[in-house]
């Protein structure tokens, strides 16, 4: 295979996140290295899961209070930057993209992610769905896409984080990321930010276990990712999928248990991994909030809540936060 300079780094960064990561007690992968091709198609399908309430609960809280929200994100701007961290495809942000442009507001649309494929193909979307929507996609880490914006632009800015993304940073790192998007805001800037909800474990549990097995798919995905990157001998049959909520700290945690004792080479990095049976690889934290935790989150680094957007069964919010 050959790789470009960016594709090396990445690849570098792999290789020690992996080593280190397999190499450590308890051993840890970061759930940020799900997402290659076939990672992503299976989030899609997850996604559509009965039992994955998030992405529905978020789009229904879009779809039926869309007014609400614009009118609550806009406050005193006449024009604005609407800035979608993790844009993905976007598909919640449509639902008010419309709204704004029937209500003719003025704003820019700035889809943010490192992946420039997913921008181009979302730019080509929109364009043919929403011709007359202002894009300025930026293919970019989060921050530096708001350093860029911060510099360049006079008008105020809402920034969006949705789908729970925020959940799957461990603790440390969500009050590290709050903290870093707060020093790019000014007064007149807001942050929308999607947060998954504490609940009846067990409907959280199937939400990360689900019948048909897809999320197991997702989560063994890693261990073939491993194997084609650096012509590692991982057998996924002898791993199980294991997801275990703790109502006490709001983890949703995902691992991959080695059904037996074995070792495993990565051929391309010289090196052997060890495992004892039922030794558990950590692979993904989703956590699950509560408000008062999330209005603490915001205190902490003097952000105020403006307003909870919710479902009936408080299920998710999106939550609308002021400088
Ligand atoms: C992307 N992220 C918010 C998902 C979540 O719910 O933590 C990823 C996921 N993992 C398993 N199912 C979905």
């Amino acid at each position: 295979m050959t790789y470009t300079q960016d594709e090396k780094k990445q690849r570098n960064q792999f290789a020690t996140d992996v080593v280190k990561g397999l190499t450590s007690h308890p051993k840890k992968l970061s759930s940020k290295y799900f997402y290659d091709g076939t990672g992503s198609k299976l989030f899609r399908q997850i996604m559509d899961l009965p039992e994955y309430y998030l992405t529905r609960t978020e789009t229904e809280i879009f779809r039926t209070q869309c007014r609400e929200i614009i009118y609550s994100l806009l406050g005193q701007a006449t024009a604005f930057n609407l800035i979608d961290l993790g844009a993905g495809d976007a598909t919640k942000t449509r639902l008010l993209l419309r709204e704004l442009l029937q209500q003719k507001i003025d704003f820019t649309y700035v889809p943010v992610d490192i992946s420039a494929d997913a921008l181009e193909h979302l730019q080509t979307e929109l364009q043919t769905e929403l011709p007359h929507l202002q894009v300025r996609p930026l293919a970019s880490e989060y921050f530096a896409a708001l350093d860029w914006l911060t510099k360049k632009e006079t008008n105020p800015k809402v920034v969006f984080f949705l789908g729970s993304n925020i959940g799957n940073f461990e603790t440390k790192a969500i009050n590290h990321f709050t903290q870093k998007l707060r020093q790019y805001l000014q007064a007149q800037d807001k942050v929308f930010i999607g947060f998954d909800l504490q609940k009846d474990p067990h409907v959280i549990r199937q939400a990360y276990d689900d019948a048909a097995g897809i999320t197991a798919a997702f989560n063994y995905n890693l261990l073939h990712r491993i194997n084609q990157e650096f012509a590692a001998d991982f057998n996924p049959e002898y791993f199980k999928h294991f997801a275990e909520y703790n109502p006490v700290t709001g983890n949703m945690k995902s691992y991959l248990l080695s059904t037996r004792a074995q070792k495993i080479y990565l051929a391309d990095l010289d090196q052997e991994i060890a495992f004892q049976a039922w030794e558990a690889i950590h692979t993904e934290t989703s956590h699950k909030f509560t408000l008062p935790e999330i209005e603490q989150l915001g205190n902490s680094v003097g952000l105020k809540i403006n307003q909870v957007f919710t479902d009936p069964k408080h299920y998710f919010a999106d939550v609308l936060f002021e400088v």
